[in-house]
C-alpha cells in the first residue's frame, strides 16, 4: 500500500500546474472534484497523470479485480418508433418488415437453449415496438421466472419503459411496481445519450428527456432495484456536456444509491445519419474513461463494454480506471456490431475473457449482476479451462 502512495504522491509532486495538482491532492485526500476540476482535466491534463490517479482510485476501490458476468441477451424487436440519429439498428415501425419482432414463445426458447449452462442473468433490450407493451412484457418476465426462477432479469431501458408507461396510461411507480411483481430484477443504463438539450435535441429529439429518464431510475431505486446508466460519447458533443450528463447522474446517486455501474459507450459511425461524425481517438477513450472514474466518486463500478470498442481496447481500459468487463454475452447483439463496432459477432467464452483479463495482470472475478461474487478465476488454469465445457 506504501508504495502505491508514494507512487502515486510522486506523479502528483511532478505536475508542473497549481490547478491539475491541486486536483490530484484532492483526488489522494478521497475528496470530490467539482465540474470546473473535470472540466479541466479534460481540457488540460497528460493523459498519463489522469490515467494514474484514476488507476489508483480503481485501485483503492477493487484492488486488482476485474468482474465480468455470464449473460445472454434478449432483443425483442429493432422495431423502433423513434428515430435516434446515433442508431444504426432499428427500423422504423413504418418500415417494420425490415425488421424483426421475435414471439414470447421464440424468446422463451432462447431462455431455454441456456438450460443446464451457468448464466446468471438475461439482459433484455430492444427498439421500442408500438405492439409490445407492458402487458406483453409483463407475461414475457413472469413465464421466463417461471422457468428458471434464479435467472436475474436485467431489462428495458427507461426509453422503453417510458414509452410502455404512457401507453398504458400507468403512472412511472406504478408500471415499476408491476413489472418488479412480475420478475423484473433491475435494469439497464441505456437511452441516456447525452443529457444536455443542446446535444439530446439534435441527436434523439423525440424520446424521454433527461428528467424523465432520470426519474424513471429514481423510481426503481426507491423500490430497492439496482440499475446502471451509460453516457454515449464521442460525437458532437463537448467536454462540458459530457460533465453536465456525469454531474446529474452523480447527484441523483447522492440521493439514492440505487446505481451500480457508469458505462461510457463510444459512438460508432457505421451506416446511422451520423456517419459523417468522425469517431472518437483510443487516447480520446482513455482520458474520458479515467475522468469518469475520477468524477463519477459514489459509483462503485466503472465499465467498458468489450463489443463496443474491441477487446485489445477494452483491456486498455483496465489501467485508466475501469474494473468491469460486462459479460461473456454469449449472444448475437446486433446494437453494435450493426454500427461499426470491430466486434461483429460478439461472443466471448468465459475462458477467453478470463484469458484476457490475465493477459494485462488483473484478477478475473466472475459476479452476479448486483456484484456479488461467483468465482474467482486468479488461480485458475486457463489450459484446463479450454477443454471444459462449462467454461466454452
Ligand atoms: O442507449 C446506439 C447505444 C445503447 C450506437 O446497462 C450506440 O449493463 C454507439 O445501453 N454507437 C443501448 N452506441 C445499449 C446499452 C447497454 C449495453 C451494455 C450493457 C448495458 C448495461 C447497457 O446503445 C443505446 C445507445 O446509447 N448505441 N447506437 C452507436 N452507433
Ligand atoms: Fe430506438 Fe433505441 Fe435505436 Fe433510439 S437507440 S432509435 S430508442 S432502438
Amino acid at each position: 500500500m506504501e508504495t502505491i502512495i508514494t507512487g502515486i504522491r510522486q506523479v502528483i509532486d511532478s505536475i508542473n500546474d497549481t490547478p491539475l495538482k491541486n486536483i490530484g491532492d484532492k483526488i489522494l485526500a478521497g475528496e470530490r472534484i467539482t465540474p470546473e476540476e473535470g472540466l479541466l482535466l479534460f481540457e488540460k491534463a497528460p493523459l498519463p497523470y489522469t490515467g494514474a490517479l484514476a488507476n489508483w482510485v480503481r485501485e483503492q476501490k477493487h484492488g486488482n479485480k476485474t468482474y465480468f458476468n455470464r449473460n445472454f441477451h434478449i432483443e425483442p424487436t429493432n422495431v423502433c418508433v423513434f428515430a435516434c440519429k446515433f442508431c444504426a439498428y432499428s427500423r422504423l415501425y413504418a418500415h417494420r418488415e425490415e425488421g424483426w419482432e421475435l414471439s414470447t414463445e421464440q424468446m422463451l426458447d432462447i431462455v431455454k437453449s441456456y438450460d443446464g449452462k451457468p448464466v446468471t442473468e438475461v439482459h433484455i433490450v430492444g427498439g421500442v415496438h408500438p405492439k409490445m407493451n407492458l402487458y406483453f412484457f409483463i407475461d414475457l418476465i413472469e413465464k421466463i421466472k417461471a422457468h428458471r426462477p434464479n435467472l436475474h432479469v436485467k431489462g428495458f431501458t427507461a426509453v422503453e419503459l417510458d414509452y410502455m408507461f404512457r401507453k398504458a396510461k400507468v403512472s412511472i411507480e406504478e408500471g415499476m411496481k408491476l413489472l418488479n411483481t412480475a420478475g423484473l430484477d433491475s435494469m439497464p443504463g441505456g437511452g441516456a445519450e447525452i443529457f444536455h438539450p443542446e446535444i439530446r435535441s439534435q441527436i434523439c429529439d423525440d424520446k424521454v428527456n433527461a428528467d424523465g429518464w432520470l426519474y424513471i431510475h429514481k423510481t426503481a431505486h426507491n423500490l430497492g432495484m439496482h440499475t446502471n446508466a451509460t453516457m454515449l460519447y464521442g460525437h458532437i458533443e463537448k467536454y462540458w456536456h459530457r460533465i453536465d450528463h456525469m454531474d446529474r447522474l452523480r447527484q441523483l446517486q447522492d440521493e439514492t444509491h440505487g446505481f451500480n455501474t457508469f458505462i461510457p459507450l463510444k459512438f460508432r459511425n457505421k451506416d446511422n445519419d451520423m456517419s459523417y461524425v468522425k469517431e472518437s481517438t483510443v487516447i480520446e477513450d482513455m482520458k474520458l474513461y479515467a475522468v469518469a472514474r475520477l468524477y463519477m466518486d459514489n459509483f462503485p463500478h466503472l465499465k467498458a463494454y468489450w463489443p463496443m470498442l474491441g477487446r485489445q481496447n477494452a483491456q486498455l481500459t483496465l489501467s485508466f480506471g475501469v474494473n468491469d468487463l460486462d459479460g461473456t454475452i454469449d449472444d448475437t447483439t446486433k446494437i453494435y456490431s450493426m454500427a461499426g463496432s470491430e466486434e461483429q459477432n460478439p461472443a466471448l467464452s468465459t475462458t477467453q475473457l478470463v484469458s484476457l483479463i490475465k493477459q494485462v495482470n488483473r484478477e478475473p472475478v466472475e459476479r452476479d449482476t448486483l456484484y456479488n461474487i461467483v468465482k474467482n478465476y486468479q488461480d485458475a488454469d486457463v489450459a484446463e479451462m479450454e477443454v471444459n465445457p462449462l467454461y466454452n
